[in-house]
């Protein structure tokens, strides 16, 4: 099979599982072609047949598809008190014990890029400002799921409090593990989406991401950074982690 022909198949597939009204699937599956595909995810693939190339095109051409199919308004489900499961486990790149100790006293969350106020918060600042919880599932990649408890900030309100360009595309996290990763602007101004400080009613614990954490249940696990240390508005793709290592960056659950 030729590259081209690769591409195109698996963009057709991906097309096919993401878009759920059957024929407005049919009208894109038969007018996609590897000009289309390759304008939507920015790769020359008619021009170079890299595999790798390849790869990448199908990968952004799968974040444009899920950007377009992002429903601003409507929400991920939510579940009864009942329903959580505890304990709730623990997932990183490395194991619960060597997960990062923040001190809360010098503790500063730096805001920096697109927004009209630089200035770095304290985390008592953040606890003062309107709070608001929800119970979501969380869904790993790798194969587990588990609903929890979180309580925190709207994150549109904190964008909106530091003077965000909401036009911007992109806002990046950097963690105190060294994790980091990106999002769209449509998932953090989503009405679920928190700078969560606490679970299930309690300071966020130390292995669950203190002091804080971004949830998304719109997003699948790993685009929910723990332990946030920065948070940046821009226009310039940040990518992330395990997006940088081959995970699809979009990420929607
Ligand atoms: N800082 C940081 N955030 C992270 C990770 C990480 O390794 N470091 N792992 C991600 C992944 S893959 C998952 S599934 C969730 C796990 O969160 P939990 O420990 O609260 O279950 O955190 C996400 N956020
Ligand atoms: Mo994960």
């Amino acid at each position: 099979m030729t590259v081209d022909k690769y591409i195109l198949d698996e963009a057709r597939k991906l097309l096919a599982s993401r878009i759920h009204d059957s024929s407005r699937r049919q009208f894109l599956l038969r007018s996609l072609t590897l000009g289309g595909v390759a304008m939507l995810s920015g790769c020359g693939v008619s021009n170079d047949k890299h595999v790798e190339t390849a790869l990448a095109s199908i990968s952004r051409f799968n974040d444009q598809v899920q950007g377009w199919l992002f429903d601003p308004k409507a929400l991920a489900p939510v579940y009864d008190e009942s329903m959580i499961t505890r304990p709730f486990p623990f997932n990183a790149f490395y194991g619960e014990d060597d997960a990062p100790s923040v001190e809360q006293a010098t503790y500063r969350l730096e805001v920096t890029g697109l927004v009209a106020d630089k200035r770095s918060w304290r985390l008592e600042e953040l606890q003062a400002m309107a709070q608001t919880d929800q119970i979501t599932r969380h869904i790993c990649v790798e194969g587990w799921s588990a609903i929890g408890r979180w309580g925190g900030v709207r994150f549109s309100d904190f964008l909106k409090r530091v003077g965000a360009d909401t036009g911007a595309r992109f806002v990046g996290f950097k963690c105190a593990d060294d994790y980091y990763t990106s999002i769209d602007m449509a998932t953090a101004l989503h009405p679920q989406t928190l700078l969560a400080l606490t679970y299930d009613g309690q300071t966020l614990p130390r292995q669950y991401g203190f002091p804080m954490k971004l949830r998304m249940p719109t997003k699948l696990g790993y685009k929910n950074p723990k332990h946030i240390q920065a948070i940046f508005v821009t226009n310039t793709y940040p990518g992330g982690y395990w997006e940088d290592q081959g995970y699809n960056w979009f990420g929607g659950s």
